[in-house]
């Protein structure tokens, strides 16, 4: 069985564990806990230098960044299938989930904020005005895509879960920590409604994991 290395609360963790159940593929769990640095530490460097979870361990193969292990678990195995068969469609999908991925995310993440808080200066209530800001421009970002490609139904495109919901809701999930009020984005509030009424994206979900607390 392959290996998961994840933090209920990582959002990258979150995004892998929805990918994973989509695709049907069991993982063994193991817990890295961020709060207490041990991604830092050298066992889990020795699995990712990067000091990053997630870390996906497929026998002797050792995956890490999860939009490249998304990718080769795409590939690994492609039923069912998350990016569409056309060309252009895939290209607007990946672009969607690099508005999350590359846009929204990597700004909020904890190495980030820590820097802002400790070795910045910066107050928990500048730290929450810098993630609103990054948050709100990508979902704004998303949702106007969404509208203007006219390519959504249930999901982000068509009426199957895509690469760009698996995003999508891992980032939704991390912008509520920071208060966020998703119905402002009229769009991705029903996407989530739909993504949130399957079981893959249920038991995904943070609170959902060994290491949940
Ligand atoms: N680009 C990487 C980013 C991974 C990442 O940022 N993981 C976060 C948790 S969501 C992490 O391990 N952060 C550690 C830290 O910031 O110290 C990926 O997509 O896998």
């Amino acid at each position: 069985m392959m290996k998961l290395y994840s933090f209920f609360r990582s959002g990258t963790s979150h995004r892998l564990r929805i990918a994973l159940n989509l695709k049907g593929i069991q993982a063994e769990y193991i817990p890295i806990d961020l709060r207490t640095e041990e991604h830092l530490g050298q066992t889990f460097k020795a699995i990712n230098p990067q000091g990053f979870v997630p870390a996906l361990v497929d026998d002797q193969l050792v995956l890490t960044q999860s939009p490249a292990i998304i990718e080769w678990l795409e590939e690994a195995y492609p039923e069912p299938a998350l990016l569409p068969e056309d060309l252009n469609h895939r290209a607007y999908i990946r672009a969607l989930a690099a508005i999350v991925g590359c846009d929204m995310h990597p700004l909020n993440n904890r190495r980030v904020l820590e820097r802002l808080r400790h070795e910045m200066g910066q107050d928990q209530e500048a730290i929450q005005a810098w993630c609103t800001t990054w948050l709100k421009d990508g979902f704004d970002a998303f949702e106007a895509l969404l509208k203007d490609r006219q390519l959504c139904g249930a999901f982000c495109y068509g009426d199957q879960p895509s690469i760009a919901d698996v995003y999508l809701i891992a980032q939704i999930e991390g912008a509520r920590r920071f208060k966020v009020d998703i119905s402002a984005w009229p769009i991705i509030a029903k996407i989530e409604q739909n993504c949130m009424a399957l079981e893959a994206f249920q038991k995904a979900a943070p609170m959902q994991q060994i290491d949940a607390a």
